[in-house]
């Protein structure tokens, strides 16, 4: 074993702490699987989903047209909408629960749970899931949004379609005891249909409506199903040109990327590369809070008292890895 191997292996414990070490693991590459081989299982298109996700889009963009009528506090609490569910995703379904990278006290959970019920990206526990079979089968046939598949299905096509049943099959195999015994998570699935009619549809609305007299025709389209769009366009990013597009100076032989156009967009989660190396790291990114409001809030959070034990990665291991498997496009700071 290289000392550089050596020092990740050790990391690795000491990254586990005392959270159930089968949590923490379920989000690390797995080597042994592969691909089943023979002719692929058809794609099966899911209509329904064509229909509502076009009606979406062509709703945001009627909401883009309704900017220059909508008053200056709308466009206010529309951002604020969006920064909130943003958070819902980033420090709640993603950094807390799908990675388990820091802990977050029962208020927090709170917060999260209904900042990522405004999200709408289906319920923590079923994100969860699904992201952590992503990490464990990037780019395979059990990745839930597979970017070796295209820019389209990575970004939203994999909504459109059945999921390939490799998806299913591994994802069942998967460790998912700390999401069950999470009672806000099991809260937010048990009730996930009337709470996402209240938080991202029916609050955006009516609070522009009702406390300074927007037109619920503007509030409706903006803060509601515009920020709702762009959330969900940012979030896909991700999955799509942070898959595709940017430099790799952590681990060359994976297909995540750097990506600051996704840094900006998506509140601090364009450091692809990085956080596909280091899944653990409650900053997903080597630093810290630049570029990265996620890391801020929960810097924040970890300052009030309500977040503790945030997971790094060392400065001399990111180094080390650096070193051994980056694609030479590192620079520090
Ligand atoms: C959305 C999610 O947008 C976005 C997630 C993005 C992730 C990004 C990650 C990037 C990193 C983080 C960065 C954050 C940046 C944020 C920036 C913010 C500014 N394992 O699902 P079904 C089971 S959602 C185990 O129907 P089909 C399942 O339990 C948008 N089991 O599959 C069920 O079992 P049972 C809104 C699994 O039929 C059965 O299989 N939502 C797994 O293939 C069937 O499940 C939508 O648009 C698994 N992984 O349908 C809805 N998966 O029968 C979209 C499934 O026993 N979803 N199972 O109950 C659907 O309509 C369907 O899921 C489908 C597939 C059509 C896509
Ligand atoms: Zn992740
Ligand atoms: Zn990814």
């Amino acid at each position: 074993m290289t000392e550089a191997e050596a020092l990740e292996n050790e990391q690795h414990k000491s990254s586990n702490g005392d959270v159930p070490p089968e949590a923490t693991r379920e989000d690390v590459f797995d080597h042994t699987y592969k691909e089943k081989e023979g002719p692929k299982p058809p794609v099966v298109i899911v209509w329904r989903n064509v229909i509502l996700m076009s009606l979406l889009h062509i709703s945001a963009l009627y909401g883009i047209f309704l900017i220059p009528s909508a008053s200056s506090l709308t466009l206010l609490w529309s951002t604020l909408c969006f920064f909130i569910s943003a958070l819902g995703i980033t420090a709640g379904a993603h950094r807390l629960w799908s990675h388990r990278s820091y802990k977050a006290s029962l208020p927090l959970r709170v917060f999260l749970g209904i900042a990522n019920t405004m999200a709408f990206q289906n319920d923590i526990y079923e994100w969860a899931r699904d992201h952590r079979v992503h990490h464990k089968y990037s780019e395979t046939d059990a990745d839930p949004h597979n970017a070796v598949r295209g820019f389209f299905f990575a970004h939203i096509g994999w909504l459109l379609v059945r999921k390939h049943p490799d998806v299913i099959e591994k994802g069942r195999k998967l460790e998912l005891n700390d999401l069950l015994s999470d009672k806000v998570v099991m809260f937010q699935r048990k009730y996930y249909k009337p709470s996402v009619l209240l938080m991202c549809f029916f609050i955006p609305t009516i609070v522009p409506w009702y406390m300074w007299g927007e037109s619920l025709l503007v509030s409706y389209f903006v803060p509601a199903l515009l920020r709702y769009t762009l959330v969900l366009n940012a979030t896909w990013l991700v999955n799509s040109a942070a898959h595709m597009w940017g430099n790799k100076p952590y681990d060359k032989n994976i297909n995540p990327r750097e990506n600051k156009f996704v840094t900006f967009s998506a509140i601090g989660e364009g450091f692809h590369n990085y956080h596909h190396t280091f899944p653990y790291d409650y900053a997903t990114s080597e630093f810290g809070c630049k570029l990265n409001l996620t890391t801020c809030f929960i810097d924040f959070m970890c300052f009030l008292g309500l977040a503790k034990d945030c997971k790094r990665v060392s400065h001399e291991l990111v180094l080390a890895r650096v070193q051994r498997t980056g694609d030479g496009s590192h620079r520090s700071g």
